[in-house]
């Protein structure tokens, strides 16, 4: 190695740094909360791809009361000697040079697929600080970074025992917009990544100032089974698990499936432990084998008539939910956000692995597969079916010549561009939106909640509904081939509903009814939640409006005088206790929860949720509506006892620990 050698690697390094600070987007995909959490995944990545390796089963992310966030593996620990020819160590190429992650060999499954793999030098280069510590060779080694730098070399700092890696960072606030880590986020990702990389342990320990100290662990030695089972938990099922897990030429395929009540499915496929939302091959073969095993089935126990079509893909995959994970040594990511597997060999490989499995199961388990292939049969039948119901409701001119509902309240503006349609849960709460709103621009269409309870979970049921097709034909752009956006009546649809069990029912109807037949209307943005307060604070005349839980506190903290909110290391000053509404009643705070729409007035209707110069309403997103159709039918089901599980498990911030 010579000097030069090492400046001109140095200057490579510091041009990296300095791209990355620049256009951060470009690497970890925005400087949001999304990006933030990015910089997690990156550093869980490496440790993950090692226990995947086999070398490490214990990861534990830290969330420190100094702001840093620590990632330790029990895995071999990152290599400190240094490169003969860079005259740098493994350790400081991945944390200095740009997409230095994973390729220094090691073996195990690369991981590249979309913002995945750009790097722990990118983590680096957005950190304040980093401190990395490596367990290895009997020693404790430790090196520290200040954007991305090196404060100085490598140093041993103790002798141990064990091997394993440390990152400890702390994401640079400006470049992200907030610090904050969602716990819900990591534990869901963590979950996640548990299931597919079973026999890992992997613990989250939140330290920080002003949260409940926890700490939650993911451990699942069932691997893609105990991900179905966890699916499938509020849901009613026909069949045990069918797993299968095979290595062939490299490419290891882990699929676990189990069929189920429901209408729709839940079919997630990973590639690398990196969620392929577009799918690829993987899935392809899972489809084949599903369709082709199922049918030939049904053929040979006389289920399936002579005469009779084959079952198509559809059909046999309605009701279930299966996981399909695939390791591959190179894998080829593709398509519009780089998430659907390419390498063609690995159709074959979980087409054959998965159709002798599943077959086998078949023959062994006839009362399953009774079970089994009766349901896809009457999926068969209600695909039919629906067409031609469907085809009835948007036949040509169904809709047209319906005048407007008499439910309808419409604004007096016929521009689209200033009206808005305020679709009200309840009459009681539509007459006081009726009364309270702006009459030129504002209309009111009020559903009744009841009318969703008794559908089932078809769709097409729900279009043929009269409260739902007096909302089509108020939005006027009409349905099926005759959808035309243009013909939108307003620009803003705005979401009114209780904050309660059938307010979110509601909400998710109507989200799941737009995102299946008025798509555009949601990318256009012209969907809305609306926002009602949670709570009324009076204080003798003075009347506040508190819209969340914190809010409500700040503002009693606020009326309260001596009770200010403060560093609980200073124990002069009262801290906020648990018991502020204690503290409310004391200094004659009022506070009133609202349970629904129906408790408000016109005129607080309107101050507090409808006068556009005050109000704040949440714009649906694609990605909100696609998570409402995807929790349909668990709401919609005809069962009470999952639904109400599942709302309740929802509702609170965070699920217990799962061992
Ligand atoms: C490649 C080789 C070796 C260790 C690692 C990668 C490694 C990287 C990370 C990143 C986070 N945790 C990690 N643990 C290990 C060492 C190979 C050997 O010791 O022979």
């Amino acid at each position: 190695m010579t000097d030069q050698n090492y400046s001109a690697d140095n200057i490579q390094v510091l041009e990296g740094l300095e791209a990355v600070r620049k256009r951060p987007g470009m690497y970890i995909g925005s400087t949001d909360e999304r990006g933030l959490h990015h910089l997690l995944w990156e550093i869980v990545d490496n440790s993950i791809d090692e226990a995947m390796a086999g070398y490490c089963n214990k990861i534990t992310i830290t969330f420190r009361s100094d702001g840093g966030i620590s990632v330790l593996d029990n895995g071999r620990g990152i290599p400190v000697d240094k490169h003969s020819k860079t005259g740098k160590s493994a350790l400081e190429t991945v944390l200095t040079v740009l997409h230095a992650g994973g390729k220094f060999g090691g073996g195990g499954y690369k991981v590249s697929g979309g913002l995945h793999g750009v790097g722990s030098s990118v983590v680096n280069a957005l950190s304040t600080k980093l401190k990395a510590k490596v367990f290895r060779d009997n020693a404790i080694w430790e090196q520290s970074y200040t954007i991305g730098k090196p404060d100085g070399p490598i140093q041993k700092t103790g002798t141990c025992t064990t091997t394993g890696t440390e990152i400890t960072y702390y994401p640079d606030g400006s470049i992200f917009e907030t610090l904050e880590y969602n716990l819900e986020t990591v534990y869901t990702r963590i979950r996640q990544q548990a299931y597919l990389t079973k026999g890992v342990e992997l613990s989250i320990i939140d330290e920080r100032e002003n949260h409940e100290p926890s700490k939650y662990r993911f451990y699942f030695e069932g691997g893609v089974s105990a991900y179905v089972r966890h699916i499938n938990e509020p849901k009613n099922t026909l069949s045990e698990i069918i797993a299968t897990e095979t290595v062939e030429n490299d490419v290891s395929v882990e699929v676990a499936l189990q069929y189920t009540d429901v209408y729709t499915n839940t079919i997630l496929t990973f590639a690398n432990n990196i969620h392929t939302i577009e799918g690829g091959t993987h899935l392809a073969g899972f489809r084949m084998a599903l369709t082709k095993v199922i049918n030939a089935y049904a053929r040979e126990h006389g289920m399936l008539k002579e005469k009779e079509d084959n079952l198509t893909a559809d059909d046999v995959k309605e009701g279930i939910t299966a996981i399909i994970s695939v390791k591959v040594p190179e894998p080829q990511f593709e398509g519009q956000t780089k998430s659907k597997l390419g390498n063609s060999e690995v159709r074959g490989i979980v087409n054959k692995a998965f159709s002798n499995e599943f077959a086998k199961y078949l023959e062994e388990n006839p009362k399953d597969a009774k079970h089994i292939v009766g349901k896809c049969l009457l999926a068969a039948r209600a695909r039919l079916a629906a067409r031609a119901a469907r085809d009835t409701v948007i036949r040509k001119g169904a809709l047209e010549g319906l005048t407007l509902p008499g439910k309808l309240a419409d604004c007096s503006s016929k521009d689209p561009s200033q009206s808005e349609l305020y679709i009200v849960e309840g009459d009681s709460a539509g007459g006081s939106a009726k009364q309270g709103r702006d009459r030129d621009i504002q209309a009111i269409l009020p559903l009744k909640g009841k009318i969703l309870n008794t559908e089932q979970a078809r769709l097409d049921k729900i279009l043929a509904n009269k409260e739902v097709r007096s909302l089509i034909v108020a939005l006027g752009v009409g349905i099926g081939e005759q959808f035309d956006i243009e013909k939108l009546r307003y620009h803003k649809i705005v979401v009114m509903t209780d904050a309660d069990v059938d307010g979110l029912h509601i909400r998710t109807l109507i989200m799941t009814l737009f995102y299946r037949y008025f798509k555009p209307i949601i990318e256009g943005g012209y969907l809305y939640i609306a926002n009602p307060p949670l709570f009324k604070l009076t204080k003798g005349k003075q009347v506040k409006y508190a819209y969340s839980d914190e809010e409500k506190d700040d503002i009693i903290v606020s009326w309260g005088g001596s009770i200010t909110k403060t560093n609980p290391e200073d124990s002069h000053n009262t801290s906020i206790t648990d018991d502020i509404e204690e503290i409310a009643k004391k200094v004659n705070i009022g506070v009133q929860r609202y349970k629904g729409l129906g408790e408000m007035n016109p005129e607080q209707l309107w101050e507090t949720t409808m006068d556009p110069e005050k109000r704040t309403m949440f714009q649906v997103t694609i990605h909100d509506a696609e998570a409402a159709d995807a929790i349909f039918d668990t709401l919609m089901g005809s069962e009470v006892l999952p639904r109400r599980k599942f709302i309740q498990a929802h509702a609170k911030d965070a699920d217990n620990i799962d061992v």
